[in-house]
């Protein structure tokens, strides 16, 4: 078969809904951009474990504490499948990690804000992973296998996390004055970054387009922002929190809560380096993975030797 035959037969399959495996013919095109994709999220899972990790000490209960610790490790679980999911490609988890850290690949702009009171573990359950799964839930319809399965696993964690942080959210709001007002500040610093996840514009996105030819995304970044805004707008009010947008007001006709435009200068600068929190978060990432070497040559001698000793009882 010619390159064009077997590109016909490949957008053929998509477009029956038909799910691509590692080892099935797809364009350079489909595979590099799968690629960045899914190491991006795999990092954004990782260095996700950050903001939250910082309240683990300080949690008010036990029960709180015991609820974060696991969120915290189920990310570090996200991020796992992910980097496997992304090494079907043929790359090496160390060279993934490698364009993190030298900045190559991304990771989302949401985590370079800080966590400043514990109502923001809160807003980060309610708002970051409540944003994740309206990503999500369309990223495990998407077109390869293993990124599709991944994300449906991955949906079913997030659920809880997006609902440990309402309750936190609304158990705060049921509270004293100033816990009301640590929730509302949380609020008020969460919800914009939470916008933004989405990322830019459809307009102005560079990888929509192709994106959702071969259903590597299956909506649009402004139609899954919209629908984040619809569903969230109801929660906050039923608990009795403020949207932080003086413009937020209810189209009866769309159906839709429509929002001011996002601070598009904010959103580039962090995704640049040059938010708050950036130069902390790979810092950190590359002292303790640094200090987790010796794991990792532990864990590497130790598969050697377990394979030689398959070898010599063969
Ligand atoms: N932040 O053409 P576009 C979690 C970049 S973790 C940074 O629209 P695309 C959790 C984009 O990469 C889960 N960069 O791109 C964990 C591109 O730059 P490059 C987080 C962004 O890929 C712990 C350029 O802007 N979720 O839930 O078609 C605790 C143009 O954008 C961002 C994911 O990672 C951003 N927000 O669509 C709690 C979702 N937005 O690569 C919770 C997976 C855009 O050309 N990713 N950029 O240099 C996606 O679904 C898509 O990549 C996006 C962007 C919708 C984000």
């Amino acid at each position: 078969m010619t390159d064009e035959q077997k590109l016909a037969k490949f957008e053929a399959r998509i477009l029956a809904g038909e799910k691509i495996e590692p080892k099935d013919w797809m364009p350079e095109a489909y595979s590099k951009t799968l690629l960045r994709q899914m190491s991006q999220h795999a990092h954004s899972e990782v260095i996700g474990m950050q903001p939250e990790s910082n309240w683990v000490l300080r949690a008010p209960s036990l029960r709180a504490k015991k609820i974060l610790l696991a969120k915290i490790q189920d990310e570090g679980g996200h991020g796992l499948y992910l980097y496997s999911a992304a090494e079907t490609f043929g790359i090496d988890r160390a060279e993934m990690i490698e364009q993190l850290q030298t900045g190559k690949a991304k990771y989302s702009s949401v985590f370079n804000y800080p966590t400043l009171n514990w109502a923001d573990i809160g807003a980060i359950g309610w708002l970051v992973d409540g944003a994740a799964i309206v990503n999500q839930t369309m990223l495990a319809k998407c077109s390869y296998g293993p990124y599709s399965r991944a994300m449906i696993r991955i949906c079913k964690e997030e659920g809880f996390h997006q609902r440990q942080g309402y309750e936190i959210m609304a158990k705060m709001m049921t509270g004293t004055a100033a816990q009301k007002e640590m929730a509302q500040d949380a609020m008020n610093r969460w919800w914009w970054p939470a916008l933004m996840m989405f990322g830019p514009h459809d307009a102005e996105s560079v990888h929509t387009s192709e994106s959702m030819r071969w259903k590597i995304k299956v909506e649009s970044n402004d139609k899954l922002r919209q629908r984040f805004v619809n569903r969230t707008v109801e929660q906050a009010h039923h608990i009795g929190l403020t949207v932080p947008d003086a413009n937020l007001k209810y189209n009866k006709e769309t159906m839709n809560w429509e929002f001011s435009e996002i601070n598009w200068d904010e959103f580039w600068a962090v995704v640049k380096g040059n938010g708050p929190c950036n130069h902390q978060r790979m810092a950190h990432h590359i002292k303790y993975h640094n200090e987790g070497a010796w794991v990792r040559e532990a864990a590497i001698a130790y598969e050697n030797k377990l394979q030689q000793k398959q070898k010599t009882t063969v």
